[in-house]
C-alpha cells in the first residue's frame, strides 16, 4: 500500500498520526508514504489526478492498485484490514462516542481554523482576508469551549486515557494553525495542556514538523 500525502495539510497528517499511532501500539502496517508537492501544485498534474480526479490528499492505493480518496475512509479501511491494536475500539457507546469527537473535532474546528489559517497567513499564498479570519475565530468559540468541556475531568486525551482519531484530527488542524504562527486557544489551560501532552507523544514527534 502507498499513502500519498503532503507534510503540514491537516487531512493528510491526521492519516500520518493515525497510522504512527497504531504503528507505536505494536501493528506492523507496512505502508509507503509517497509526498505530493502540493506548493508546486503537484496534485493538480495528470498523475495525481489520474489517482484522485478531486486532486486532494491524502489518498491511499491499495496493492490491487484501487484508491481510497476520503481520510476518514483510509482509516476505517485500516482499522477493518488490521484489526489488532486498532484505534475505534470497545463498546458501540464507546465507539459511537469515538467517531462523534472525531466529526465534531473535523467538520467544527479543522475546517474554520484551515480557512482562518489561510485567511490570515496562507502557506499556499492566497490573499489575505481579515474579515474571513475574524468570522472564523468567532466560530471556533463554541467548538473549542466544547473541547475545553471535555478535558474537565482531567482526562489526558480526549476520549480519556486511550488514544483516538479525536486527537489525531486535533493535532493536525493545530500543527496548521502553528505554523502560520497563530495560537487560537484562548484562556482555555485545558486544551492547551492537552497540546503540549500530545505533542509529546513519539507518534507526534514522528510525524509533526511544526
Ligand atoms: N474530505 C477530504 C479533504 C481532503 C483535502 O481537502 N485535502 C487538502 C489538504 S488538507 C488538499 O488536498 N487540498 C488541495 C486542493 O484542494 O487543491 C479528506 O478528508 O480527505
Amino acid at each position: 500500500m502507498k499513502l500519498y500525502k503532503v507534510a503540514l495539510a491537516p487531512n493528510p497528517t491526521k492519516v500520518m498520526l493515525y497510522i504512527a499511532e497504531r504503528e507505536a501500539l505494536g501493528c506492523q502496517l507496512d505502508i509507503e508514504q509517497v509526498t505530493v508537492n502540493t506548493v508546486k501544485g503537484h496534485h493538480r498534474q495528470p498523475d495525481h489526478l489520474a489517482r484522485n480526479p478531486f486532486g486532494t490528499l491524502p489518498v491511499l492505493e491499495l496493492d490491487d492498485g484501487s484508491f481510497i480518496l476520503e481520510s476518514l475512509a483510509v482509516v476505517h479501511y485500516l482499522e477493518d484490514k488490521f484489526p489488532d491494536n486498532a484505534l475505534i475500539i470497545g463498546s458501540p457507546e464507546e465507539r459511537a462516542r469515538a467517531v462523534d469527537i472525531e466529526r465534531i473535532v473535523d467538520l467544527r474546528v479543522a475546517g474554520p481554523m484551515g480557512t482562518y489559517s489561510h485567511a490570515t497567513n496562507s502557506p499556499l499564498g492566497l490573499p489575505a482576508d481579515p474579515a474571513r479570519a475574524a468570522q472564523m475565530e468567532a466560530t471556533l468559540q463554541t467548538p473549542l469551549d466544547f473541547l475545553e468541556d471535555l478535558l474537565a475531568d482531567n482526562r489526558p486525551l480526549l476520549l480519556g486515557d486511550r488514544v483516538t482519531m479525536a486527537d489525531c484530527t486535533l493535532q493536525a488542524s493545530l500543527q496548521f494553525v502553528r505554523f502560520i504562527k497563530g495560537d487560537l486557544f484562548g484562556e482555555r489551560p485545558l486544551l492547551r495542556a492537552w497540546d503540549e501532552r500530545y505533542r509529546a507523544r513519539p507518534a507526534a514527534q514522528a510525524v509533526l514538523k511544526w
